[in-house]
């Protein structure tokens, strides 16, 4: 099963990603806890490419080219093989960020996006969460953190409300692939939101 974990920047993943997972471990399954951009040495140093320097150092296609290149590195070595074998994989963001951070630079970027995917990776996640948060609070929460991959966070809150609104029109296309989960909780009762939602499509 792949399970992709979504939403705009500092609402939870990463942490609700290492904690899902840690359950899911501890219920016996076979787990593969991943990122994006990353996740294979070749790919984690086009992060490090794609993440730093200014703003507008890449367009938005160059942007594109380069996460697809990343995720098709980290889908052969990574992904494909893991899912092959039966393991649970749990990407912190994929192609569903590509749709709404270099698609929502144009109307023909969003079709772009689409059509590269489908040409260079095709695959699709089985179940996305989307951690749905405010992103006034989620910028609140990353205040509070050290950064060091600055680019993106540059493009300012503004951004993030239409991205959210993105998520959420996402969502609505196909509500049995895509569950909003509030990350405006305690952090063990979104961890639970999340598991329900997995367990409920494991079980199916
Ligand atoms: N990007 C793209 O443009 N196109 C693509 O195709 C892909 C990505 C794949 C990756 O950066 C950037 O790449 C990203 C999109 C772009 N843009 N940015 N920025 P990243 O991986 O470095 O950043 P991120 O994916 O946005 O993750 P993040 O900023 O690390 O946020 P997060 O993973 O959602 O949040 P977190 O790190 O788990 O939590 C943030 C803080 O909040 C942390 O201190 C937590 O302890 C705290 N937290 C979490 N949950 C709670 C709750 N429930 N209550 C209180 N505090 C909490």
């Amino acid at each position: 099963m792949f399970i992709t974990f979504e939403g705009v920047d500092g609402a939870g993943k990463s942490l609700q990603a290492r904690r899902v997972s840690e359950a899911l471990e501890t219920q016996g399954c076979e787990v593969v806890l991943t990122r994006e951009p990353g996740g294979t040495k070749g790919a984690e140093e086009l992060r490090e490419l794609v993440l730093n320097g200014n703003t507008d150092r890449w367009s938005p296609m160059s942007e594109l080219l380069i996460f697809t290149a990343a995720r098709r590195d980290h889908c052969e070595r990574v992904i494909w093989p893991a899912l092959k074998r039966g393991a649970i994989v749990i990407c912190d963001r994929f192609v569903d960020s590509t749709r709404l951070y270099q698609g929502l630079a144009s109307p023909e970027m969003r079709g772009i996006v689409d059509i590269i995917h489908k040409a260079a990776i095709k695959t699709e996640a089985d179940l996305t969460l989307i951690f749905d948060l405010d992103p006034a609070k989620a910028f609140e929460r990353m205040n509070e953190r050290d950064e060091t991959d600055m680019r993106f966070e540059g493009h300012g809150l503004e951004f993030q409300y239409t991205r959210r609104k993105g998520f959420h029109d996402l969502q609505k296309t196909n509500p049995d692939r895509y569950i909003l989960v509030n990350a405006d909780q305690p952090i063990n009762n979104v961890t639970q939101e999340a598991l329900l939602a997995i367990n409920k499509q494991l079980d199916t």
